[in-house]
């Protein structure tokens, strides 16, 4: 089984397509036009998220400036995901990982509930994680988990390094999406949750 979903956004700030695959082998394609402010770290954070969460990512994007780029990348990622959850049938729905990076320890928990909720504290000190701004950073996540109407909890524990702070995120937060998003047979006609509908 394949469950694939593939969201387009075209404004006249940003042109973005993305694909993802939640049951693929994470394999992490893209075509982004680099206008610098963050547009590296970004694409270096979800490349480490498609490694981890073996979830395939195909993005191709063009924007005028990054703070567009960014924000609507995760608008157009979280779209992505709820075409190929559709109903959420057999899914494990909730997710957590405890992960380490160096000095960065940092846990994640989620719930692919239909309700959206963040509690997110990265620790990061200062304005910029290399020439990504925070604010930006945190656009994007709260793009995605609003449009996947989710709720998540991600915290770094501990840790020194900026850059590992947010990877470490990263990483946790792939390993959690992973086994929230995987399919269990037993409940293959299910939908997880008591009420009938998430
Ligand atoms: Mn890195």
């Amino acid at each position: 089984m394949q469950r694939i979903g593939k969201a387009e956004r075209k404004t006249k700030e940003t042109d973005i397509e993305i694909t993802v695959n939640l049951d693929g082998t994470g394999n992490f394609k893209q075509d982004v036009h680099d206008i610098g402010g963050g547009t590296k770290f970004i694409l270096h954070m979800l490349d480490n998220f498609a490694r981890h969460s073996l979830i395939d990512i195909e993005i191709k994007a063009t924007a005028d400036l990054p703070h567009h780029l960014i924000e609507d990348m995760g608008i157009v990622l979280g779209e992505a995901f709820n075409k190929a959850l559709g109903d959420k049938k057999g899914i494990n729905r909730f997710g957590w990982a405890l992960v380490p990076m160096d000095d960065v320890l940092c846990r994640v928990a989620l719930d692919l509930s239909g309700r959206i909720y963040s509690n997110v504290e990265l620790q990061v000190l200062g304005e910029t994680i290399e020439d990504l701004p925070l604010s930006l950073l945190n656009h994007f996540i709260e793009s995605l988990i609003n449009q996947m109407k989710i709720n998540m909890h991600g915290h770094v524990l501990y840790g020194d390094d900026n850059h590992h702070k947010v990877e470490c995120f990263f990483k946790a937060l792939a390993l959690a999406m992973k086994w929230a998003v995987t399919f269990d047979p037993r409940k293959a006609n299910m939908i997880p949750s008591t009420k009938g509908s998430l």
